[in-house]
């Protein structure tokens, strides 16, 4: 290998054209997609090392700004177990993409020896992307970079973030995850799915037919993909397809319907209660929201389904006779009342870890069965390898075993995956005979807000306790309790955003008017 044909490749197509610091963070490099390619190029480079070095195993790199408007674009690397990349490799990749063109070639040649990387060694990497216009473009900037160290490379063209995962899980386990296809992938959760509907697709108030709003994104392409397969067991209505003028996430999708608590454009009239559904720009988000009789407009988050599962998966558990922990984490924007719920009325054990999926993940992983969400509507279920052969045995004799079998198949354990949480919240309402007025009542959100306040550095502030309270600057998180301390059930946290550069506000009170005031006045004391 010669590392000279990086420095040319990068020289001559993929010039480094910003000097503006970048970093590695809970999402990848994200970023306008103008100035992109050249860190494309550096993570296809980066993802061949990586795979090197462990041992030929699978690496992904995904292409995506997930809910980010249109003209941004993003990358992150997949672990061979289909988890976040190795904290370590981030410093590694953020140095990577920041040296100039001409350090290029003694920096990874740096790297190559300071992990002792065999570069004769073996190598794979799978890449995808959103459909982003610009995607395209990027993702041969990442294969270029592959192919400039001799590796091997396989395109997966326009595919969901969790669906990248579950190729790499599928790739590294050989044939135990099912086999890293496309195909693969919507046969093994429509197989599942369709056997935990046994034919009844209708019961009680459930009904099997939902809006589905795919963001214009990725999302939208898939679920039509789906809608073929399914054989009528689910009846969804795809708005925001990504097809004519409809800018990805703009006005649409998961995090638009949860920020602005309003529903997304081009919703058809329907009748009130109608169950929706929206998902981001790569459909590893997920929220329900209805609208009831009075055109008021209620949101169902990542709260709600995980109070959902949890509440279903108890009692099926239960029913299996068999004695497995099972545990929720969220984090601290975590509706106060759902947490309330968890604690005093499912009683599961509930805990608190800072923003991003990687710590929410990592915490699951503690219990038999563990289950996470955050507010936004991003989240899955973990079962533990002890978990799961017990469960498989008692399917031998126990129908209620058979059923937990197929949620596990259902789930996408890798990343919280929109479609695969989709699939599971409408197998549990089936099963339960609910629709969202009954979901709805098992507890009444908090009201809430959250706010962005632009600083001149947002990383003065540090936090402490899952990010719930404030250490640095000193002194503010008594001015904020101070505050808090005037508004009944009042509950308000600040800390400085992962991917803008913004400090983020959250505030929860008992009435609108309330929260609009904490979230204000402690929005102050930021600036
Ligand atoms: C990223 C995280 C998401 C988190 C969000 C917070 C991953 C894969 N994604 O999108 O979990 O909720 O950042 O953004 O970890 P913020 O730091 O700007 O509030
Ligand atoms: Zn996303």
């Amino acid at each position: 290998i010669n590392l000279r044909t990086v420095y040319a490749f990068a020289r001559e197509m993929y010039p480094k054209n910003s000097k503006e610091l970048i970093q590695y963070g809970t999402a990848g490099f994200r970023g306008k997609a103008e100035y992109l390619d050249s860190v494309m190029f550096r993570m296809g480079v980066l993802a061949t090392l990586r795979s090197r070095y462990r041992e030929g195993a699978v690496i992904g790199v995904m292409i995506t700004a997930s809910h980010n408007p249109e003209p941004d674009n993003g990358v992150k690397l997949i672990d061979p177990k289909g988890e976040m990349l190795e904290s370590s490799w981030e410093k590694i990749a953020t140095d990577l993409v920041n040296v100039s063109d001409q350090e290029l070639e003694q920096h990874v040649g740096q790297i190559i020896k300071d992990n002792q990387i065999d570069v004769t060694s073996s190598s794979y990497v799978y890449v995808g992307m959103d459909n982003r216009y610009h995607s395209p473009r990027l993702l041969k900037a990442v294969a270029d970079g592959v192919i400039a160290l001799k590796g091997n490379v396989r395109e997966f063209g326009i595919v969901t973030t969790p669906m990248m995962h579950f190729f790499v899980v599928a790739a590294n386990t050989k044939e135990a995850y099912g086999k890293p296809t496309e195909e693969s992938y919507y046969e093994k959760l429509i197989s599942a799915f369709q056997k935990l509907r046994n034919g009844r697709v209708e019961n009680g108030n459930y009904r099997n037919s939902l809006i589905y709003d795919g963001a214009n994104g990725v999302g939208a392409r898939k679920m039509l993909q789906f809608i073929k397969r399914m054989n009528n067991s689910l009846c969804v209505t795809v708005i925001n397809q990504g097809i004519g003028y409809g800018k990805i996430n703009e006005d649409c999708g998961a995090d638009h319907v949860k920020v602005k608590q309003r529903a997304p454009v081009s919703m058809p009239a329907v009748e009130p209660f109608t169950r929706c559904v929206s998902v981001d720009g790569d459909a590893d988000r997920v929220v329900y929201f209805y609208t009831d009789d009075e055109e008021q407009f209620h949101l169902l988050d990542g709260d709600r389904i995980a109070t959902l599962v949890a509440g279903y998966l108890m009692d099926l558990i239960k029913r299996c006779e068999i004695d497995l922990r099972i545990g929720l984490v969220q984090t601290a924007y975590a509706n106060g009342a759902s947490t309330d719920y968890i604690v005093n009325e499912l009683k599961v054990p509930v805990s608190c870890v800072p923003t991003g999926v990687k710590h929410l993940h990592h915490k699951a992983l503690e219990y038999d069965v563990g289950i996470y969400f955050e507010a936004n509507g991003h989240g899955t279920i973990v079962f533990s390898d002890s978990a799961k052969s017990l469960i498989a045995e008692a399917a031998k004799t126990n129908e209620n075993a058979k059923t937990l079998l197929l949620i596990i198949d259902l789930i996408n354990e890798t990343v919280g995956d929109a479609i695969s949480d989709m699939l599971l919240v409408e197998t549990i309402l089936n099963h339960k005979g609910w629709d969202v007025k009954d979901w709805s009542a098992a507890y009444s959100d908090l009201p809430n807000q959250q706010l962005k306040i632009s600083v001149q550095d947002r990383n003065v502030i540090k936090t402490t306790d899952a990010e719930r309270v404030c250490v640095e600057p000193q002194g503010l998180q008594e001015e904020i309790n101070k505050v808090v301390a005037n508004y009944k059930r009042g509950r308000s946290f600040v800390r400085p955003s992962g991917t803008e550069d913004v400090v983020r506000v959250y505030a929860e009170a008992t009435t609108k008017e309330d929260v609009q005031q904490l979230a204000y006045e402690v929005g102050r004391l930021v600036q």
